[in-house]
């Protein structure tokens, strides 16, 4: 067995790992996929898995990763709900002996507080939603004014598809970002925020949505105020969960990036090499791709979540 820093956890007594996971939240279809797949995997790798959801709030988090160190866990995981603020758990962790993996979301800690990193590249996701609006546009110069709908204030998926986004379009400068607010990755906060912004500006041509739900409950808004979703205002959203896939097929979306939730194989395969004391890569980035409104007619037949 192991020996060292990873092996110093009690774990369950009957030679299975017990692994404590942190989770952000319930907020999105991406979420609830995300949860489902670590579940699965956990149970179908034996690992005994302890799991807290935080509700969106940081405290939580933060007294989940103690309550783990506490209880002696063997590793610890979990998807940080904003990037900052984590270096006082971490080190707790640290001195505990018990290897920490992020899954999903970065921090800004040292990378020696932590085992690996296992998730999507935001920015590219954040490139691939602006290249895809810098290819519509390719032969207008009229003005294109864009409506954001952020996620999570703090979050690492807020911050980098508001990056790579805004890095890409302003090789095109009648693409203009008019405003820009949090729809915290949530339906309800989507369709309210895009109320506002539908009042406030009378000449909004896209919506770029950091995720398939505020996508959606935007459509609501867009629809209630007598327009057509896919239309009159065009649509870009990130995840490709089922109902997003569904609104694009149905042409209220235009185009979605994917962000893969199923991260659940990757985490107990990452969980069984840190707990042999085997080495594991510092980063690993999830596989993804693009729909149009075509692919996704294609892929939902198949579409897991
Ligand atoms: O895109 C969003 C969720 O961190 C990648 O969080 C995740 C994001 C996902 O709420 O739907």
């Amino acid at each position: 067995t192991a020996c060292g820093d990873s092996g110093s956890g009690s774990g369950s007594g009957s030679g299975s790992i017990t692994l404590g996971f942190s989770q952000v939240g319930a907020e999105s279809g991406w979420r609830t996929a995300n949860t489902k797949s670590i579940k699965e995997e956990a149970a179908a790798a034996g690992i005994d898995l302890k799991f807290a959801d935080a509700q969106q709030k940081q405290e939580n988090q933060i007294a989940a990763i103690r309550s783990f160190i506490k209880q002696k866990v063997d590793v610890i995981a979990f998807s940080p709900v904003v990037v900052t603020g984590w270096d006082a758990v971490l080190k707790e962790a640290k001195a505990a002996g018990i290897p920490v993996v992020l899954t999903d979301r970065a921090v800004d800690s040292d990378a020696s507080m932590y085992v690996t990193f296992l998730g999507s590249d935001f920015v590219e996701e954040g490139k691939k939603s602006g290249q895809w609006l810098v290819d519509q546009y390719k032969d207008s110069s009229e003005p294109v004014n864009i409506v954001q709908l952020e996620g999570t204030v703090g979050a690492a998926p807020a911050i980098d598809r508001k990056k790579g986004f805004e890095e890409v379009i302003k090789s095109k400068p009648n693409l203009k970002v008019i405003a820009s607010q949090s729809g915290e990755f949530t339906r309800a906060k989507g369709k309210e925020v895009m109320q506002a912004l539908l009042k406030a500006h009378k000449d909004i041509d896209v919506l770029y949505a950091h995720n398939d739900d505020m996508g959606l409950g935007a459509i609501q808004a867009i629809e209630e105020a007598g327009k057509k979703p896919g239309e009159d205002i065009k649509i870009i959203t990130v995840d490709a969960v089922r109902d997003g896939m569904q609104a694009l097929a149905d042409g209220k979306i235009n185009f979605i990036v994917e962000c893969n939730p199923l991260l659940g194989g990757q985490l107990m395969e990452i969980v069984k090499k840190v707990h042999e004391d085997q080495p594991v890569e510092r980063r690993i980035v999830t596989e993804e791709t693009v729909f149009d409104q075509e692919a996704a007619k294609k892929a939902l037949p198949s579409r897991k979540y």
